[in-house]
């Protein structure tokens, strides 16, 4: 079996050289996108002999993996693991990360942290990535447990097949939601982090919110009528609500109450905005849709 093992890696110049070093017992086959650190990671990733994309200033973990799913397209390995450079992962994990694709039974495997005993995840952690998993699976109608684990197996098919445009850390979403479409199988196994140490390059708040708004990104161009038309229809109906109630309030007793009023005729504006980009969106997805699918059947007719 070939493997590759693809390292996205930010300032890691601590822990990239024991990293690497573990890796090479499970394969010579090291890519590490070293993505505009400022420290040494760079020198220290060549030194050890792993295959190193340079990316000339940081453009973020997405447009790492992105790097990294590139650069293993041309190797076309049987399989890509993806491997945090900050020693959260265990290498013993990888083992247990593959197995189904061994065997057959999934395209895509993610490590979940959440499948084990959680105690040693702190619990801001938790909230948030169960939250963003939460609407990743309404998207999908997957049961994963772990979206945003960036402990993943990728065979040869979702390696080829998945297209990813995200720079951030939303990239893990959108390629489940990538997958999903693309009716790839997803299957979890539960693996071991380590929260020891520096083990986060980003503050947690902007982090989650990056990632809640470029899961809502996807989530809303796959439904966009669900999304914002079912949210429309809601503030519309309290708008109108609250409009008959000020029309009733007037009926009976002359007298307009501003506040009623205001929240009566906000609610509906907010509602009928929300209506016109449910169906805007909804029309311009549909365009870029049929016209990617003539694409699609002229690049097989060609
Ligand atoms: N390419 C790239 N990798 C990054 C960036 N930020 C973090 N990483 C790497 O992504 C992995 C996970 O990052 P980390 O900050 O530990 O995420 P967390 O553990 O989920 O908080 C580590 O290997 C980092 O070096 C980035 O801006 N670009
Ligand atoms: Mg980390």
């Amino acid at each position: 079996m070939d493997l590759v093992i693809g390292i996205p890696a930010y300032n890691e110049e601590k822990n990239i050289a024991g990293i690497i070093s573990k890796l090479q017992k499970v394969t010579d086959k090291i890519i590490v996108c070293n993505d505009g650190s400022s420290d040494m990671t760079r020198e220290i990733a060549e030194k050890m002999g792993a295959i190193v994309i340079n990316h000339p200033k940081n453009l973020g973990y997405g447009a790492g993996i992105k790097s990294i799913f590139l650069k293993a397209r041309e190797m076309s390995p049987d399989i890509l693991v993806t491997f945090d450079a900050d020693g959260q992962h265990r290498i013993e994990d990888i083992e247990k990360v593959i197995e189904p694709i061994l065997k057959g039974t999934a395209d895509i495997v993610i490590g979940s942290r959440f499948l084990n005993n959680t105690d040693n995840i702190p619990s801001y952690r938790k909230f948030g990535i169960s939250a963003i998993t939460k609407m990743a699976n309404i998207t999908t109608k997957q049961k994963i447990t772990d979206s945003q684990s960036g402990f993943r197996a990728y065979n040869r098919k979702s390696l080829n097949e998945l297209n990813l445009s995200e720079r951030g850390m939303g990239i893990s979403t959108e390629i489940l939601i990538k997958a999903d479409k693309k009716e790839l199988k997803i299957a979890e196994v539960p693996i071991v982090i380590l929260y020891e140490g520096d083990t986060s390059t980003h503050n947690p708040v902007g982090h989650g919110t990056a990632v809640i708004l470029s899961t809502m990104k996807f989530v809303s161009i796959e439904h966009p009528l669900k999304f914002y038309g079912v949210t429309g229809l809601g503030f519309l109906s309290v708008g109108l609500f609250f409009i008959i109630w000020t029309l009733q309030i007037f009926s009976e007793s002359r007298q307009i109450l501003t506040n009623i009023t205001l929240i009566g005729f906000g609610s509906s504006l907010i509602g009928v905005m929300f209506i016109m980009t449910a169906i805007i969106l909804y029309s311009l997805v549909s365009i870029v849709r049929e016209q990617t699918d003539n694409q699609n059947v002229k690049s097989t007719t060609d």
